[in-house]
């Protein structure tokens, strides 16, 4: 295989023979000049073919004309021909003057989605919907994204881990769980590495950290579920407090969102229309009550006062953060115990709130943290407060009854994080291939 000259890269090349490779977007058949745009995964490029005429003028069969003709939106193609810098084109300023055509596969006529098809039935044709320059810009945008986290990680000792999917019993809730069987009895697919990481403080690891799957049986159709998404986990050893952890969640977020500004910054700003901001540390935190107590003075209360904040409750107070700080991003703490797993360490003296966080990015949470409970006695008894038999945890408890140090990490969705940095409607958009109730295709 030689080497393949990317579209993007022609513009830096001086006039003269070149080939490349893509699929064809557009064909202008005319009568007396043919015009292709061909793109491939960095750019379109005009191709363009005068025709050929007898004596009498009359416009010959020839090659690569025939080819071109039987062309169809979508077909892989390989091409030679004479690059042309010509200020006029406005594709780039460049044109190929055909000299030869390599038909790699014909498509099928009728392509099954347009550009106003409706996100499901994109989502059925997706392989097609991702040819188009936004969808490829999602995934290299990816791509920067986790990169910038490992190095980050590695350059700080962090050690990868890949935490089995699937499980004896469930990660997070007992709600939420895929069951699968297996062999003559049953598995659960992991909801979250969280049981695993915090084993690793166990072994002694220190810091870890694992980009991959996690599921959830959730039943619902909003913008911002999946039941099965990319979870970012990170967890480390003697810490402080939750305060630790938020610190290490911003500098993971600035070298991330420094990395993807500096590559992909203007593409972004060109085909969004939107701006990727570096956060500025610290980010602002608020407690959760005094959020609470905020959205109700703007004219909003979240519907129940001992739950969660809700969807609405975190837009309104992003919007409110974004004005008063000019910020992007929010971690919203200390939520009440109540509503907080079993091994969240609750506040020293107020065992009614944990050292715990959310953090809002764009008004919706983008992800949970906090400190882990990591003192046996009280570990047991805030999970028999939760309705949970210890004999049921096994051995997660013996992490740390043979001896653990202070800990606590966070999970954040991949996800999440695109749909919100890009401005983009749902998960779907930016997911590869979405997984949700009524989508197990393709
Ligand atoms: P939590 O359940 O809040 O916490 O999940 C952490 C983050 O994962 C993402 N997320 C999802 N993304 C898409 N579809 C879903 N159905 C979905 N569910 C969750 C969100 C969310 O903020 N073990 C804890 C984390 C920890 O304490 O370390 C946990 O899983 O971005």
């Amino acid at each position: 295989m030689t080497a393949r000259i990317l579209i993007k890269n022609l513009s830096a090349l001086d006039d003269g023979p070149v080939s490349v490779s893509g699929w064809v977007e557009t064909v202008r058949d005319q009568k007396k000049v043919q015009f292709v745009v061909l793109r491939d995964e960095s750019g379109a490029v005009q191709l363009v073919n005068p025709r050929n005429s007898d004596a009498d003028g009359v416009v010959i069969a020839d090659e690569p004309a025939t080819s071109i003709s039987s062309l169809s939106q979508g077909s892989f193609v390989t091409v030679t021909g004479q690059l042309k810098h010509d200020e006029r084109v406005k594709l780039g300023g460049i044109e190929i003057k055909l000299a030869g055509l390599e038909i790699v596969t014909l498509a099928i006529p009728e392509t099954p989605i347009a550009a106003d098809s409706s996100l499901d039935k994109r989502m059925d044709w997706r392989f097609l919907d991702l040819r188009n320059q936004k969808q490829n810009l999602i995934f290299r945008i990816q791509t920067t994204f986790e990169h910038a986290l490992r190095t980050y990680w590695i350059e700080n000792d962090f050690i990868e881990l890949h935490t089995p999917k699937l499980m004896a019993s469930a990660s997070e809730s007992s709600a939420e769980l895929f069951e699968v069987e297996y062999f003559d009895t049953k598995a659960y697919l992991a909801q979250s590495p969280q049981f695993f990481k915090q084993m690793a403080q166990s072994a002694g690891f220190g810091k870890m950290f694992e980009v991959g799957p996690a599921f959830r049986a959730d039943p619902s159709f909003t913008s911002r579920h999946a039941t099965e998404f990319t979870s970012i986990d990170s967890e480390i050893s003697w810490i402080d407090s939750h305060e630790d952890v938020m610190a290490l969640h911003e500098d993971l977020l600035v070298a991330a969102f420094t990395a993807v500004r500096a590559k992909h910054g203007d593409e972004v700003k060109a085909l969004f229309n939107v701006e990727v901001t570096v956060p500025t540390k610290p980010f602002p935190r608020i407690p959760l009550a005094e959020a609470k107590e905020i959205v109700k003075q703007h004219g909003y209360e979240v519907p129940r006062d001992d739950d969660d904040m809700d969807p609405e409750g975190e837009r309104r107070i992003a919007a409110y953060v974004k004005e008063t700080y000019g910020h992007e991003f929010v971690f919203l703490t200390d939520y009440a115990s109540s509503i907080r797993p079993f091994y969240h360490m609750r506040h020293e003296g107020d065992a009614s709130l944990t050292n715990s966080y959310d953090l809002i990015f764009n008004g919706t949470e983008i992800s949970t943290g906090a400190q882990r409970e990591h003192r046996i006695d009280v570990l047991v008894e805030q999970a028999k407060e939760k309705g949970l038999d210890p004999e049921e945890l096994g051995e997660y408890l013996d992490f740390f009854r043979y001896g653990v140090p202070t800990h606590g990490g966070f999970g954040m969705g991949l996800a999440r994080v695109l749909m919100l940095m890009l401005h983009q409607a749902s998960i779907r958009e930016v997911t590869y291939l979405f997984r949700g109730p009524t989508r197990l295709v393709p």
